[in-house]
């Protein structure tokens, strides 16, 4: 959403020295890099003007940092990722500078405000959700902690797609988030590795008899470096982000140049730059698809090039790698790492067998992001033999010898073989990674505590009983220079107003709130806050749907990707049930909601689109009904982003998180509400279970099935119908959207819901959880009438949330995994 009016305040006292200095190099910069003059400059030449001063501010420390990690040859830590969600970068960096005040002054002084700049900075949206959004609160984390940490990925050209909202649907539009340029980041055309597909092995034999293997006939890809400096928290460290981007390979098209077919050398140079053109949009499901893998083999062999040339500046022996370099797979979208390490040791470097995978198995770690069966990745063996066919040997040995040692310590177990194998022989011959990370980690995370019990327990019950060491948690964190700082500027003030601003760093620092709770002028206080910040929330809305509505009522609130697992489709079921109550009970005086959801769908998951579409139905009929007297209102938000994302948290009361127990790993919009003072509704599952823990059962509403009673109710053999035909409300809603009340022109539109909630077996177990959600929401009226309880609590929630902070997450990273010793958490 566009157009703020967030933080704006024109002061009228005279230019600082820092000021003068800013307002100088915004004249240069507009001048010289840009060339233009102030008359006729463009809002757009104005941002580029400005984020070019600010990135000069950054360059200097970013040098310096990279200077003093090389100096001290500290341990680095490589981040590889195939998605970084960074949103916009301009009033990060300023903020993070410490250049804030000093930059909206001198802009002032050219008459221009730093809100509408702001707006014209497209999100860097290079990720789907929450697992982007992570990698990106960790290297803010990172950077403002100290730690050498890069971040390594791919620099797509388009990133996740813009969701528009056309008769109700969600259709997709391509991101060209570079169109008009990106001043962040440094193209490095002399960093260019070259990466190798397809092609055969050729074995040979050294003068000593050794069998030497050899890649031969590969087609290649360029892979060229785009750095992005990553400043910490006014700590004078600027990381870097490396991303890599796919250029023709020059070898590779002389040959057809010479043999004077010009077009052919450009339509493969053109087939070679695909590579890194654009984002998958799916988070959970398992594509398969050639152009992933060769993505995800792309960024890991640059990468690791990359590390390898650094780390031989200063050492070399291989020995020290492990000492010098930790790398963390970001699930296993990058595992073919594993690999690729191994043979760059081995048919490279030509060490042993044995000491090059101690090497690799104490270089790398994985951080497992999800349960779900369908979202675990594997690849056929016939392509991924065909794409690299020499990481397919190295697999098959890789398994072997780790078969043998399964088979060693349980000798006559071949069930227990078959299960625990990198190549997974039911049917179709494929190669799971999830085993192949495992295998070639020295630990392996999950992201929140049920989520790592749960993965000892299922997925990887194997594996932990034959390495019991190997898996520990890590609970996921948010940052909260961007996530209450940043996104949050009234919270904020109020907030160093009590405690002053420690908490910046330091979250736990937020504990010192909790005496305000009882205090009837701070409560007042931290509503004042949340009712502005609804009306800006409402503002935005009417401003861009045209839809009205009221900052009195309670906004509940549910952003994140549309899935069946997440039950988007549990809390429509309450809002036709909550219409229905009012419809019938015309005297009713029910607490006024606006039901706000924003979240993308993957392009083809059918049913997640359906659901959207009923949200956008069951909001038209709801929305339009003078029988709901202005009791409800639902809006879905289009193109639910970082950005976005920004805008509607500060103004949430409610927090829904309420996933099938079990099926959400972590979550991380559950610590981001909770933060900025929303009540949370949730199952126990991923995270909601910590966040109940911090804040006290008294101050959530938690509802539903725990994992044992889900485990119990698949086992007993789930009857949906039975809960449809056992309650009233349940059956009236569910008829309503099977017979068309909310698609009159087309009545058997919602009908693959309602078979997916009956006849389908109901996976996600919606119905046996509605009657617990309803009574759970009707709680939460009883409590919003009661306004200064309910900002008691809002109050409790926001000042224990300080374990949520991605620096206590990093923290226990850099000393559990990485091994890095760091100063603890810095108190302001
Ligand atoms: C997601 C989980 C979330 C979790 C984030 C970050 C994937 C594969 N997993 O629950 O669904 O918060 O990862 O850990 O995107």
């Amino acid at each position: 959403m566009k157009k703020t009016t967030k933080t704006t305040s024109f002061s009228t006292e005279p230019l600082g020295l820092d000021a003068i200095a800013i307002k100088q190099s915004l004249a240069n910069r507009l001048t010289f890099s840009v060339g233009k003059d102030p008359r006729t400059a463009t809002d757009r030449d104005w941002f580029n003007a400005l984020s070019y001063t600010v990135r000069d501010r950054l360059i200097e420390r970013w040098m310096e940092t990279m200077r003093s990690y090389y100096q001290e040859d500290s341990k680095r830590v490589y981040y590889f990722s195939l998605e970084f969600l960074i949103g916009r970068v301009l009033i990060n960096s300023l903020n993070n500078v410490g250049f804030y005040d000093e930059c909206v002054k001198s802009l002032e002084e050219f008459g221009l405000d730093i809100e509408d700049l702001r707006e014209l900075e497209p999100d860097a949206a290079l990720g789907n959700g929450g697992l982007g959004r992570l990698a990106a609160c960790f290297l803010d984390s990172m950077a403002s902690i100290g730690i050498p940490g890069y971040g390594c990925g791919i620099r797509y050209e388009y990133g996740m797609f813009h969701q528009r909202i056309e008769d109700g649907r969600q259709v997709e539009h391509p991101d060209n988030w570079l169109r008009y340029g990106n001043s962040w980041e440094f193209p490095r055309p002399e960093v260019l590795f070259p990466v190798s597909f397809y092609g055969h092995v050729v074995d040979y034999k050294d003068s000593k008899g050794n069998t030497l293997h050899h890649w031969e006939d590969a087609e290649e890809v360029m892979a060229m470096a785009y750095d992005t400096p990553v400043p910490g928290y006014r700590n004078g460290t600027v990381n870097n982000m490396r991303l890599w981007s796919a250029k023709a390979s020059r070898d590779f098209n002389l040959k057809y140049f010479n043999e004077g077919n010009y077009i052919k050398a450009v339509e493969d140079k053109n087939d070679s730059e695909n590579l890194s053109k654009v984002l998958y949009p799916d988070d959970s499901t398992e594509m398969g698809r050639e152009l992933r893998l060769k993505q995800q083999y792309f960024f890991v062999s640059a990468s690791l090039q990359d590390i390898i040339f650094r780390f031989h500046k200063h050492h070399n022996s291989f020995d020290t790698l492990p000492d010098k370099v930790a790398i963390q797979l970001n699930d296993t979208h990058p595992s073919i790492a594993v690999p690729e390490l191994m043979r760059l040791l081995l048919d490279t470097y030509h060490l042993g067998w044995n000491k090059a995978w101690s090497i690799t198995q104490r270089t790398f770690s994985y951080t497992n992001h999800t349960l779900m069966p369908e979202a675990l990745e594997t690849w056929p063996l016939s392509m991924f033999g065909t794409i690299l066919p020499r990481h397919l040997q190295i697999i098959y040995e890789i398994n072997h010898r780790f078969l043998k040692d399964v088979m060693h310590q349980h000798p006559g177990d071949c069930d227990l073989l078959r299960r625990m194998s990198i190549i997974d022989e039911t049917g179709e011959k494929k190669v799971r990674m999830a085993h192949l990370a495992f295998v070639g980690s020295h630990k392996v995370n999950g992201v929140a505590r049920i989520h790592t019990e749960l993965m000892k327990t299922t997925i990887f019950v194997d594996f932990h009983r034959f390495f019991p060491d190997r898996i520990i948690n890590m609970t996921n964190g948010v940052t909260p220079r961007l996530w209450l700082q940043q996104a949050n500027p009234l919270l904020s003030k109020v907030i160093n107003s009590h405690i002053g601003d420690k908490w910046v760093t330091d979250l736990t620092q937020l504990k010192k709130l909790i005496p305000l709770a009882d205090n009837a002028k701070c409560r007042k206080q931290f509503r004042e806050v949340k009712h502005a910040n609804k009306v800006r929330l409402a503002s935005l809305i009417k401003q861009h749907m045209d839809i009205e509505v009221n900052p009195h009522s309670l906004f509940d609130v549910q952003i994140k990707r549309i899935h069946e697992y997440k039950r988007q489709l549990l809390n429509i079921l309450h809002i036709i049930t909550r219409y229905n109550r009012i419809r019938h009970n015309p005297d009713s005086d029910m607490v006024p909601r606006t039901i706000i959801f924003g979240g993308k769908a993957a392009p083809g998951y059918a049913l997640a689109k359906l659901i959207i579409k009923l949200i956008n139905d069951v909001a038209d009929i709801i929305n339009n009904d003078p029988a709901v007297r202005g009791l409800l209102k639902v809006v879905f938000i289009p193109n639910y982003d970082v950005s976005t994302a920004l805008d509607i948290i500060p103004a949430a009361d409610l927090s829904e998180q309420i996933s099938t127990a079990g099926t959400e790993a972590s979550g991380t919009s559950n610590m981001k509400l909770a933060l900025n003072g929303a009540l949370t509704i949730g199952t126990m599952d991923g995270a909601n279970v910590e966040i109940c823990e911090e804040v006290g059962k008294d101050n959530i509403f938690i509802f539903g099935l725990n994992t044992e009673e889900v485990a119990e109710r698949y086992n007993q053999g789930y009857q949906p119908w039975d809960y449809y035909h056992g309650n009233h409300e349940l059956k009236a809603v569910l008829d309503m959207i099977s017979n068309g009340f909310f698609s009159p022109e087309e009545p058997s539109r919602f009908r693959p819901i309602m078979d997916n909630l009956t006849t389908h077996g109901d996976h996600y177990l919606l119905l046996a959880d509605y009657d617990a959600y309803i009574s759970c929401q009707q709680n939460v009226d009883v409590l919003y009438r009661d306004t200064d309880e309910w900002s008691r609590k809002t109050i409790i929630n926001i000042a224990n949330m300080g374990k949520f902070s991605s620096d206590r997450t990093i923290q226990q990273y850099a000393s559990e995994i990485w091994g890095i010793k760091t100063a603890g958490p810095q108190k302001g």
